[in-house]
């Protein structure tokens, strides 16, 4: 049972690792300060390079392979790409009025919104946030981008009054099979209205200050911020306004929760399993700030024989468990140099707009990285685990534990000391 909310530590506290008790939420912790001495080891970069991501793509042939003439047969290059907004005429026996628009927005008729157009529209409207993309079926994230492009809501609003709409669906180019259609969905309030502090659904065309890579992509890419990667739909073409209340997402059709969050979770870097003895073990990893925020991330660290197995959460080890604070990334005091060129921090949505500071920390959705210096050990084989604790109180897995929601296991790394 997890333990009521407690406030959650200040900044200084916490970046210093002393926040121990704090951090168990109710879970058995030590309260001791992690080891001193060994510096950390250097941060991995906030943004990840377009094409370092983890891609997941689909489709035969994946769209980011085609060139030249199919290229543009696709509308897949800034000057040909189009996005169609369409009434979609679905009615059933529960569903029993169309949705309607006062306009569509058509190839038949030219009237399609064409690249230049969205970016003219985005001058006016165009906002810009930090989002890890993370899948729900991977355990492990794709990568961090600061996005940038027009709020949903904006781009629907080109259509004029609606009636009878009550989601939102989008798809992507699919080699024109209709099998190979990749579409998710939103509701519409979810599409059209936004609480404060919360970051906006949008429709993307730049990825770390860049035109968005085919890979990534572009030229158009939706961005759900909240959201598993499957509804950052690639490739948008096309947008129908429905009245079917019902989430028609390519990923339920595979057992998914179509309405899965981020997660809160924990990553170990595991490139290294030697160390040697006489020298600060320092290990590293990542943390996303989900649905549920972070409040801080965890290690246990335990002596393990030759060939023994490693312990699971729930088992008699764990729940004799100590974890220990591991220290997180502080925000940058200087964004030059971080974010693009041209872009000041107080211009990005999680940043205070005058002083330019982030609003939280982690900025929402956001991954930043975390070490723990466990100080110098005793030769002999070694097992860690992290964990996340987020802003209730919960501790990784809680209480979240079904992977088809998006996993969430507590990471476990081997390492020895010799
Ligand atoms: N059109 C299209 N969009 C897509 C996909 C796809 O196969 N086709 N894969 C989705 C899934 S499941 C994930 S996890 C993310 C991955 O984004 P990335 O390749 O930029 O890392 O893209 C999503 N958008
Ligand atoms: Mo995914």
């Amino acid at each position: 049972m997890p333990s009521p909310p407690s406030p959650p530590p200040s900044r200084r506290e916490f970046l210093a690792g002393t926040a121990a008790a704090v951090l168990a939420g109710g879970m058995r912790t030590s309260t001791a300060a992690p080891a001193k001495g060994a510096a950390c080891p250097i941060p991995r970069s906030l943004l990840t390079p377009a094409a370092d991501f983890y891609d997941v793509s689909r489709g035969n042939p994946k769209p980011h392979t085609l060139t030249g003439e199919a290229l543009t047969q696709a509308r897949l290059t800034p000057e040909t790409w189009r996005l169609e907004i369409v009434a979609d005429t679905f009615t059933d026996a529960l569903v029993k009025e169309p949705a309607s628009l006062d306009k569509q927005l058509l190839l038949a008729d030219g009237t399609a919104l064409d690249f230049q157009a969205l970016v003219k529209l985005g001058k006016q409207h165009g906002v810009r946030y930090l989002k890890a993309m993370q899948c729900l079926n991977i355990a492990e994230p794709l990568g961090q981008g600061l996005w940038e492009g027009v709020p949903l809501r904006e781009v629907l609003k080109l259509c004029g009054s609606m009636r009878n709409a009550r989601r939102i669906y989008f798809s992507g180019f699919h080699n024109n099979d209709p099998k190979q259609i990749f579409q998710s969905s939103l509701s519409f309030t979810q599409a059209m209205e936004t609480a404060p502090g919360e970051l906006p659904p949008f429709v993307a065309y730049r990825l770390n200050g860049e035109p968005i890579s085919l890979e990534r992509g572009g030229p158009v890419r939706m961005i759900i911020p909240w959201a598993h990667g499957f509804k950052s739909i690639k490739w948008l073409q096309r947008i129908a306004v429905t009245n079917d209340f019902r989430a028609n997402d390519t990923y339920a059709n595979a057992n998914n929760d179509p309405e899965s969050h981020l997660k809160t979770a924990a990553y170990i870097d595991t490139t290294t399993d030697k160390f040697a003895a006489g020298q600060p073990v320092v290990l590293s990893g990542r943390v996303i700030s989900g649905l549920s925020g972070v409040r801080g991330v965890e290690h246990w660290l335990r002596r393990v024989a030759a060939g023994e197995k490693p312990a699971t959460a729930g088992d008699e080890k764990w729940r004799a468990a100590t974890w220990r604070p591991c220290d997180l990334e502080p925000p940058p005091q200087d964004w030059s140099g971080i974010l693009p060129a041209g872009t000041a921090p107080k211009n990005v949505l999680g940043f205070d707009p005058r002083s330019g500071r982030p609003l939280t920390w982690p900025l929402r959705y956001s991954m930043v990285s975390w070490s723990a210096n466990l100080g110098t050990l005793q030769p002999g084989k070694y097992e860690v685990h992290a964990r996340a604790v987020d802003l209730n109180g919960f501790a990784q897995p809680e209480p979240r534990p079904l992977p088809k929601t998006g996993r969430n296991a507590v990471e476990v790394h081997r390492f020895e000391v010799s």
